[in-house]
């Protein structure tokens, strides 16, 4: 699955009404939409998402955050869809994020900065396994 990246815009892009755009920036950008979904993630389910951080300071905040309105997950492919889609979104901090990125348009702060992607092939897949199944015939 080494073209394929996972995605999610976050509660905060979603409730500014900036998905459409996010979307189309994407997609002009090469990514095809494989999977997509509007859903909420319960305070349980965002935990386990991120029980990579489960240790870091900012994680109770993380999780309360990303459980507090809508997402939009997906996942989309595109030869090396997971370094060329992390350049696209800029850095996680959108202070440091480059010119034209999604974050550097679209986020606020490094809590809430608008989209999701997955850092390596192997995350991809096991994120993009996380809300969706059925994926071994897409
Ligand atoms: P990224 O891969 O760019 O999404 O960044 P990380 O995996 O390092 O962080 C995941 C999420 O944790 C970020 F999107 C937001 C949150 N975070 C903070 O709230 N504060 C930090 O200092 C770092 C990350």
């Amino acid at each position: 699955m080494s073209n394929r990246t996972f995605t999610m815009i976050k509660p905060d892009a979603f409730s500014k009404g900036h998905s459409g755009a996010i979307i189309d920036k994407i997609q002009a950008s090469g990514f095809r939409l494989i999977a997509l979904k509007l859903t909420q993630l319960s305070k349980e389910k965002a935990g386990e998402f991120y029980a990579v951080h489960k240790a870091r300071p900012f994680y109770g905040e993380l999780v309360d955050f990303m459980s507090s309105g809508p997402i939009i997950a997906a996942i989309l492919e595109k030869d090396n869809a997971v370094a060329d889609f992390r350049k696209l979104i800029g850095a996680t901090d959108p202070a440091k994020a480059e010119e034209g990125t999604i974050r550097k348009l679209y986020a606020a702060n490094v809590g809430e900065n608008a989209i999701h992607g997955s850092d390596s092939d192997e995350n991809a897949s096991i994120e993009g396994a996380f809300f969706f199944s059925g994926l071994e015939q897409i």
